[in-house]
């Protein structure tokens, strides 16, 4: 009887198992999100290892990315971002994610993220065959997003030397 019963719980318990994997697997199949959100984390993971360009010029493209992703420029350099899609893009700075005496710069000329995000998009969209330019004064990382497509990975750094 009490064979019987721990038998029957563990068919139960093996059936649970595969319904979970199964349910898992549909999910990964099934949904873009996760497939961006994996190849940003393997990104992120090497960022150690990852080259910064010697560019000053950035274009923005339809496949919602900045190329080059991470670009190297000494102190003084005009950076200048092309949009050569049809999308329409922004060059948002993080807040946080610039060295701390810099000034904040954002498309559309705002001096916070806050308002960078508030006024998006009536101000600051950088439309197809429009540019955005910006002199980095201040040495160190920054990081910046483009507000439509930061779920997208649209992220970039500019690294003042
Ligand atoms: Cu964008």
């Amino acid at each position: 009887m009490n064979q019987t019963r721990r038998n029957v719980l563990r068919v139960l318990g093996v059936a649970g198992v595969a319904g979970v994997a199964g349910c898992t697997t549909g999910g990964s199949d099934g949904s873009d999100g996760e497939t961006t959100t994996e190849s940003e984390e393997t990104t992120e993971g090497g960022s150690s290892g990852e080259s910064w360009e010697q560019a000053s010029t950035v274009e923005m493209t339809d496949d919602l990315a900045y190329a080059p992703k991470r670009i190297e420029v000494s102190k003084g350099t005009t950076v200048t971002w092309e949009n050569v899609g049809s999308i329409g893009h922004t060059i948002t700075a993080y807040e946080d994610e610039i060295p701390d005496d810099a000034s904040y710069f954002a498309s559309g000329g705002f001096d916070s993220q806050s308002a960078a995000s508030d006024g998006y998009p009536d101000e600051g969209n950088v439309k197809e065959g429009e540019s955005y330019e910006y002199t980095f004064e201040t040495k160190g990382t920054y990081k910046y997003y483009c507000i439509p497509h930061e779920m997208n990975g649209m992220v970039g750094y500019v690294k003042v030397v």
